[in-house]
């Protein structure tokens, strides 16, 4: 088999990112390890960014979008007992954020791809990115016990923090930045109204809370929980127990509890891999850098890495230029490194760390003070959280 790009994994990067490739006239195949249903089995994002909806727009996978999608102006702060909203519109003039699930978005992209009439192997195993540090790279990958080839002129490894692309480059082409937290998110998804119209960032004594949603009668909450802990440990009854004791007494009493549809535990790390590009082998998404929920950045910044690649891609096929693909891996890290730290700096703000002291304590409570009566911080928070520019 040829192709122009191969795409390994379809989640959010590979699939946008065939999508992109597909409106631009670039011939491209996904393999992918798993099959279509265990993919959008799987609960992850929530929020979009105005970026992340334009580039769904540009390759015709927005109009469920549209109409079931939640426009937020703004989010709300709780600490100390008291909620401040954030009115992220009015800071950021007029810019807003779009609550719809990755599970939704994944969806839809797949649709797209079937009506594109573009190629998607799923259940591949032993998928091998080889050669892309010359001028014919391809992909080696075994199905129903055969093992099949495509050739290709491009690689994008999209495959996510545990794939395989990363983990095809030599150690000593990488240099890998990470800080894990000591601390996960115990998440669950009920059907249930949300608790508030906009999402509910909790900083409490016991730990971080977050109150969000996927549309008006299907709830997303999560609560920090120990790295030791196991959602074993937590029945329904004691997840929602513990949620109402880090809120405030007014969403305490308007929860509406009810069982959980999807029950799980997150670790949180910050990570990134150095540089994005070997050769004719390009990563995107998680597979290059993986930043701790807090901020609502992952699902988006592997939009923005699919984004410049595409274009890359395209000026290479277009104007027989390697200007793009020259530039791609600066390009991408500069926002990479920009949502890392202001997703470390939501973490570091509202949760719980056990090895830290009263001061550090002290510490989190005077930023969020601060940012709750500065109209330059609150504007900082807000056009991190709508989305920097590309
Ligand atoms: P993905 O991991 O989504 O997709 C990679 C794909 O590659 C998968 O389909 C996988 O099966 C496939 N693959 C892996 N190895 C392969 C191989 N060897 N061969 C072929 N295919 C292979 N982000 C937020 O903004 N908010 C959140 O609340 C949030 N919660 C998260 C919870 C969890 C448990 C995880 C893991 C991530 C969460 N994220 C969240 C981040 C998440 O949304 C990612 O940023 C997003 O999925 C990134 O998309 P991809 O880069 O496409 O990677
Ligand atoms: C979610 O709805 O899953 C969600 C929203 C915002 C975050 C993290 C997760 O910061």
């Amino acid at each position: 088999m040829r192709t122009q790009v191969v795409i390994i994994g379809s989640g959010p990067a590979g699939l946008l990112l065939g999508q992109l490739l597909h409106t631009y006239g670039v011939d491209n195949i996904i393999v992918e390890r798993k099959d279509r249903d265990y993919i959008l089995g799987r609960i992850r994002a929530g929020v979009l960014e105005q970026g992340t909806v334009r580039l769904l727009e540009d390759v015709g996978a927005a109009a469920r979008l549209h109409r079931e999608g939640l426009i937020h102006d703004g989010i709300e702060l709780l600490f100390d007992g008291v909620r401040h909203r954030i009115d992220m519109k009015e800071a950021t003039g007029g810019k807003t954020v779009t609550v719809y699930g990755q599970t939704e978005v994944t969806h839809d992209l797949m649709d797209a791809r079937v009506a594109a009439g573009r190629q998607t192997i799923y259940n591949a195993d032993q998928v091998t990115p080889l050669d892309f540090d010359g001028p014919s790279p391809r992909v080696t990958y075994v199905k129903d016990g055969v093992t099949h080839e495509i050739a290709c002129d491009y690689i994008a490894g999209c495959d996510g923090f545990h794939g395989v692309s990363r983990q095809s480059v030599p150690a000593a082409a990488l240099k890998e930045f990470e800080r894990v937290y000591p601390f996960g998110w115990l998440g669950v998804l009920s059907e249930t109204p949300p608790v508030s119209p906009e999402l509910i960032y909790a900083r409490h004594a016991r730990g971080f809370a977050l109150c969000s949603m996927r549309s008006l009668t299907r709830s997303r909450y999560y609560v920090q929980c120990s790295l030791e802990d196991h959602v074993d440990n937590w029945s329904d009854d004691q997840f929602w127990d513990e949620l109402r004791r880090r809120l405030d007494p007014e969403a305490a009493e308007a929860l509406v509890t009810g069982p959980s549809i999807e029950k799980s535990i997150a670790p949180l790390r910050s990570f990134v891999a150095e540089p994005m590009r070997f050769g004719r082998l390009f990563l995107a998404g998680d597979a290059a850098h993986i930043v701790p929920p807090t901020g609502a950045k992952g699902l988006n910044l592997a939009a923005s890495d699919v984004h410049y690649l595409a274009e890359a891609l395209r000026e290479a096929y277009t104007d027989k230029s390697s200007a793009g693909v020259d530039a791609y891996s600066a390009r991408a890290l500069a926002r990479v490194w920009k949502a890392e730290r202001f997703s470390w700096w939501m973490t570091s703000m509202l949760h719980r760390f056990d090895d830290t002291d009263e001061f550090s304590s002290r510490i989190q409570i005077a930023e969020l003070n601060y940012l709750v009566s500065s109209r330059a911080a609150t504007t900082s928070l807000s056009e991190n959280y709508v989305g920097l520019p590309y």
